[in-house]
């Protein structure tokens, strides 16, 4: 089982006025416990200096640390895990590489996705969108809004399917409750902290929005 920190996931970004690390710092000073660096434009190099980096940090305000796509890079430097997209290395080949303590998040865009996920190898976590438009993420799959999360979620109960559903696309604050009440189980954002005048403190609200409605 993943620790409660799944609930709020930080995607890493890059502004005009904070690089990536400054996004995941920005983040963890708010008070998010899950990090996914996520550096599209990076090589293995690139991608693996910048990893240790926010992997130090992580650990330092006892965060759990996702690299995106890249099984190798995350297996070297030890992260909790890797999230993988559907033209990604398949969860299954992964989980071969990583073992089974090792976290894998899996993209999914429809229900249709999760039960081919289901007939393969499951992820430890769904994320699953997008919740509406976004420019953070190129070649977007069509948005789901929250009928299409109710959707999913209830062919999910339907099934019997019990593994965590994580929205993710151009989600603000005033979303998140709706989302939570439709039955998703997690949150995971980047550019409406990293645009927000002060995201240290959205992110803190965020952070008590979430966690409040669980443990009221
Ligand atoms: N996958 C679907 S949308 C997205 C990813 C990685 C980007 C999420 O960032 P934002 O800025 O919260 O839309
Ligand atoms: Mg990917």
């Amino acid at each position: 089982m993943i620790s409660d920190s799944y609930r709020l996931q930080f995607i890493t970004h890059h502004t005009n006025e904070y690089s990536y690390i400054d996004s995941a710092r920005i983040a963890l000073e708010g008070g998010c416990r899950w990090i996914q660096l996520r550096m599209k434009e990076a090589d293995a190099y690139e991608l693996t200096e910048t990893a240790i980096k926010v992997k130090e940090m992580c650990k330092e305000y006892g965060a759990t640390f996702i690299v995106d796509d890249n099984v190798a890079v995350a297996k070297s430097i030890d992260a909790d895990g890797v999230h993988l997209g559907k033209n990604d290395m398949s969860i299954a080949d992964a989980r071969k590489i990583v073992g089974k303590n090792f976290i894998i998040g899996g993209t999914v865009n429809s229900f249709e996705d999760i039960l081919f996920n289901m007939q393969t190898t499951p992820p430890n976590y769904f994320g699953c969108g997008p919740f509406r438009f976004t420019s953070t993420k190129k070649n977007l799959a069509p948005v789901l809004g929250y009928d299409g999360y109710k959707y999913i979620i209830n062919q999910m109960r339907m099934q019997n399917i019990n593994i965590p559903i994580v929205a993710i696309g151009g989600i603000v604050k005033d979303d998140i409750l709706k989302l939570l009440e439709i039955g998703v189980n997690g949150i995971a954002l980047s550019s409406s902290i990293l645009n927000a005048k002060n995201p240290i403190k959205v992110m803190e609200e965020i952070k008590k929005l979430i966690y409040n409605y669980y443990k009221p």
